[in-house]
């Protein structure tokens, strides 16, 4: 996924004022239009910047000239960026705006203002023609940060069914495989209002860059609950969870402070009472606990109402 983009962006330039004269002798000239301003948006339909990576600039359109016969240039039209949520904007490294919200739209650039005709002039006689440097919009390199929203996180070793549960509790196609690394980026997915995010498997040692590394904390800053995804497979689901969440609070100590819930997943390969017998150990250390298969819809249903109470509102 592309998080992170540099683009030039710039605001429209200032039209010239015309300098004709009627007859080689009293000035007729128009005045030029106003360069386009740059705004930046927020929406929900973007996940990523690929699809503003295909140019380095955007432009906003230049103003119009003015024209003989006291024609105005007409104004250049804004141009509108369009990014996902949450989007940080920094210019020349320093943080400038957040876009957070569906449908924000921040001014970012202002185009330039154009330049005044001769027969403005004429009438306003205090008045001057603007020049090049001062009819030019403004221009910018922005860097780019997104920061993915999500309210549940899924932590887990590979293979451990995070991305199939993704893929039943919400409308999201993450790709699933029975081998080690199949989710290579974030992938997430809405549930009733809800955003679960998908990440890539963490292994021991990924603190330390092994496996597929920590980017992935770009996007897990602002989430409120972790979730632990275990397959029922490991011998104890426990153990695998205590190590799980060390390597966990080594990526991001702030991780600690998130509320969690632990989903024991793949409960169609074991028996009922290696299910129960797990379920109890984590009940004992009164550690929120659910199991599930993504077979058996009453076992995901009872994840779901899990996950909504955590987050929703009572
Ligand atoms: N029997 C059974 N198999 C499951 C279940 N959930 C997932 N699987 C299988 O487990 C394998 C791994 O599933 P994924 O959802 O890709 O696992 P993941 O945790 O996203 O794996 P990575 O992306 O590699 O970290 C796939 O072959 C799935 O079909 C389940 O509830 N029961
Ligand atoms: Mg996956």
């Amino acid at each position: 996924m592309l998080d992170r983009l540099s683009l030039t962006l710039k605001a429209g330039n200032g039209g010239r004022g015309s300098t004709a004269l009627w007859h080689g002798k009293r000035p007729y000239g128009g005045d030029g239009g106003d360069g386009g301003n740059v705004y930046i948006q927020g929406t929900t339909n973007l996940f990523s910047f690929s699809s503003l990576a295909s140019e380095r600039t955007y432009k906003a359109e230049d103003g119009q000239e003015g024209l003989p016969l006291n024609k105005f240039g007409g104004d250049g039209n804004d141009f509108t960026l369009f990014v996902p949520l949450t989007t940080e904007v920094y210019i020349d490294g320093e943080l400038r705006i957040t876009i957070e919200k569906d449908g924000q739209r921040e001014l970012l650039l202002k185009g330039g203002k154009g330049s005044v005709g001769n027969l403005s002039i004429k009438k306003h006689p205090h008045w001057r023609m603007r020049t090049d440097e001062e009819r030019k919009g403004e221009s910018a390199q922005v860097d780019l940060v997104l920061k993915l929203a999500s309210d549940i996180i899924f932590i887990g070793y590979p293979n451990a069914g995070k991305s199939s549960l993704l893929n039943k509790l919400t409308n999201a196609k993450a790709k699933v495989g029975a081998y080690e690394f199949t989710t290579l980026e974030p992938q997430t997915g809405r549930m009733d209002g809800i955003i679960l995010m998908d990440l890539p498997g963490i292994i021991d040692n990924t603190h330390k860059g092994k496996g597929l590394g920590t980017s992935f904390t770009q996007h897990t800053e602002k989430t409120k609950l972790v979730a632990h995804i275990i397959s029922l497979e490991n011998a104890s689901t426990f153990n695998t969870y205590t190590k799980m969440r060390k390597e966990l609070l080594l990526i991001d100590p702030t991780f600690g402070s998130k509320k969690e819930v632990v989903v024991l997943t793949k409960s169609d390969e074991v028996t009922q009472d290696k299910l129960e017998s797990e379920l109890r150990i984590f009940s004992k250390k009164k550690i929120a606990a659910v199991a599930c298969s993504i077979l058996d819809d009453a076992s995901t249903e009872k994840v779901k109402q899990i996950f909504k109470k955590e987050i929703l509102p009572d």
